[in-house]
């Protein structure tokens, strides 16, 4: 399911080797902002790709800790990677970064941009991978002036160690522009020749709001149900109980998702249940930031979904009692 990954013109690095040459194909630097599993994933297969890979980080610690190897080591179908890269922190440099890749939990997006403010300008090509919908939104209106690509993705990944990430699931990252559309043209015909030579799945969608929406609805029921029955997405399915109680709550995201974006894909039940069961043994996200007591994001995923049902008049109990819970659950 690969694309070919490496280009004869990319010296591919043997198990446990370092890549030590590559010959570039095109002289992008690439900004990466939000190290977690996705943003080493994508920074990994950018270096591989014979792309430069800046990592910006947000503390002195986790810089020295980077500058230890400064490198992303990746693992994937029983291959190990070293791939070299340089961090910095938010305010350290001035120079304008023209490609910048934001995998950072949601809440935390906005901020994080806007620490980097200052780098930015109609010419950077800003991509906002992040799980839910809202912070895009909120990203598009304080930076009018710049062209916002958002991009979801099934690519299944986790962090053994910090930057040291496991590629668990081959899936698919979706990208496409939210805003500047007259400069649509332009900027796919750049990000195509990037994404030609990576060695992840990626495509560009003319519409990419249907597919944040197909996703979120899936994790306003596994994320939520997961970290409240404190299982993984395969346990949710275990009882008559948690079917009956997923099947109602796909109800209500689809009568709110019907009025909202009407290009959603149908049976969300159905849906549920196939890609709970293909990830049977995953925790998902949000049982993981509640594991580690961290923010969940809850407020873009379900929060969202009541937000947009409350314009639209329509209830959304369900969705809100899992707020609740998943409220009473966070730090
Ligand atoms: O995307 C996910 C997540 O955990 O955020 C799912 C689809 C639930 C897989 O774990």
């Amino acid at each position: 399911m690969y694309n070919a990954p490496y280009n004869n013109q990319f010296r591919r690095c043997d198990k446990r080797n370092t890549v030590k040459t590559s010959t570039k194909l095109q002289d992008q630097t690439w900004y990466v902002l939000g190290v977690g599993a996705i943003g080493c994933l994508w920074a990994a297969h950018l270096g591989l790709a014979g792309h430069k890979v800046k990592l910006i980080l947000k503390s002195c610690r986790r810089l020295k800790q980077f500058q230890l190897s400064s490198e992303i080591k990746l693992s994937q179908q029983s291959e190990e990677f070293s791939i070299p890269a340089e961090a910095e922190l938010a305010n350290d440099k001035t120079s304008v970064i023209r490609y910048l890749l934001v995998c950072t939990k949601s809440p935390d997006a906005l901020q994080a941009i806007q620490s980097i403010a200052h780098r930015l300008d109609q010419s950077s090509r800003l991509i906002l991978l992040l799980n839910g919908l809202g912070a895009q939104q909120a990203v598009a209106e304080a930076f009018p002036n710049i062209p916002l690509i958002c991009a979801t993705t099934t690519d299944g990944a986790y962090l053994r160690s910090p930057f040291h990430v496991t590629h668990a699931g081959v899936g698919e990252t979706h990208f496409g522009l939210i805003s500047h559309q007259d400069e649509k043209e332009t900027i796919y015909s750049e990000l195509k020749s990037t994404f030609r030579c990576l060695g992840l799945v990626a495509h560009w969608d003319n519409n990419i709001y249907p597919r944040l929406c197909n996703k979120l609805m899936v994790n306003a029921v596994i994320n939520p149900l997961t970290a409240i029955y404190n299982c993984n997405n395969g346990e949710i399915l275990k009882s008559a109980d948690r079917l009956s109680l997923i099947e109602e709550l796909c109800i209500e995201i689809e009568s709110v998702m019907d009025k909202l974006c009407p290009d959603h894909t149908s049976n969300l039940f159905a849906k549920v249940q196939k890609i709970a069961h293909a990830t049977a043994g995953n925790y998902s996200s949000m049982h993981q930031d509640i594991a580690a007591g961290r923010l969940t994001e809850i407020d873009y995923i379900n929060g969202y979904l009541c937000q947009q049902a409350k314009e639209l008049s329509i209830a959304t109990p369900l969705n809100l009692k899992l707020i609740e819970k998943i409220k009473a659950l966070s730090p």
